[in-house]
């Protein structure tokens, strides 16, 4: 059975679920939504996702979106038991703690930042406190929810360095700094270099940062 997603290559919740299906080795066929066509609002886009976002997936007869619910899904659906989302009821409760800790929280932040092409001084420091949080979270874990890389890593990791490719200045937190060196050799250089630093760059060119 064919499984299909709908993205957009400079997206960051996009970006995580690719992230992953490179990880994992799925065979998707991806389609490119262009945000700037209004492409996201034609018919032919709204029938499949009434809320007219990507990421989008499409398994079968199964429709769902919402970045981090399509992470969870794809692991218990074709990996079930992998280390990145594991069977075990609490670890996977620590690992759903910090997907909804980043989209709701860390990611949130940078909303005004995709809608307008920046964010205030108050949004830049709310997101450095909450920054800090997961660096002191991250001095006592080799990784966001304990010593193996998980998805909370790879939604992180994106929401995070997104942040610093629009300018909000996190060098002094250590913890971060040595967690993504990680996540940068732990992804194939390749899928770092095509999901996670190209698109920052394009974002930032885009956005005349
Ligand atoms: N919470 C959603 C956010 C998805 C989202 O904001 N997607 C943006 C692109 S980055 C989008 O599709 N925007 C078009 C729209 O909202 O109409 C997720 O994690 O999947």
């Amino acid at each position: 059975m064919s499984i299909q997603l709908f993205h957009n290559d400079l997206s960051p919740p996009s970006r995580v679920v690719r992230i992953l299906i490179k990880l994992l080795d799925l065979k998707v066929e991806e389609t490119k939504i262009s945000l700037i066509a209004d492409e996201h609002l034609r018919p032919e886009f709204t029938s499949i996702n009434p809320f007219h976002q990507v990421p989008t997936l499409i398994d079968g007869d199964f429709t769902l979106w919402e970045s981090r619910a399509i992470l969870t899904y794809l692991v218990d659906r074709f990996a079930p038991g992998n280390s990145l989302y594991p069977s075990d009821l609490k670890a996977r409760a620590t690992i759903d703690r910090w997907l909804y800790w980043d989209i709701g929280t860390m990611y949130a932040t940078l909303r005004p930042f995709i809608a307008n092409g920046s964010i205030d001084s108050e949004a830049d420091q709310l997101f450095k406190d909450k920054a800090k949080e997961l660096d002191d979270s991250l001095a006592e874990t080799k990784y966001v929810a304990g010593d193996t890389l998980t998805i909370a890593d790879l939604s992180l990791g994106v929401t995070i360095n997104f942040s610093v490719a629009i300018g909000i200045d996190l060098s002094g937190l250590s913890h971060i700094n040595r967690w993504t060196k990680q996540l940068e050799s732990d992804l194939k250089s390749d899928t770092w270099s095509r999901l996670v630093v190209q698109p920052n760059n394009a974002l930032v060119w885009l956005y005349h940062i």
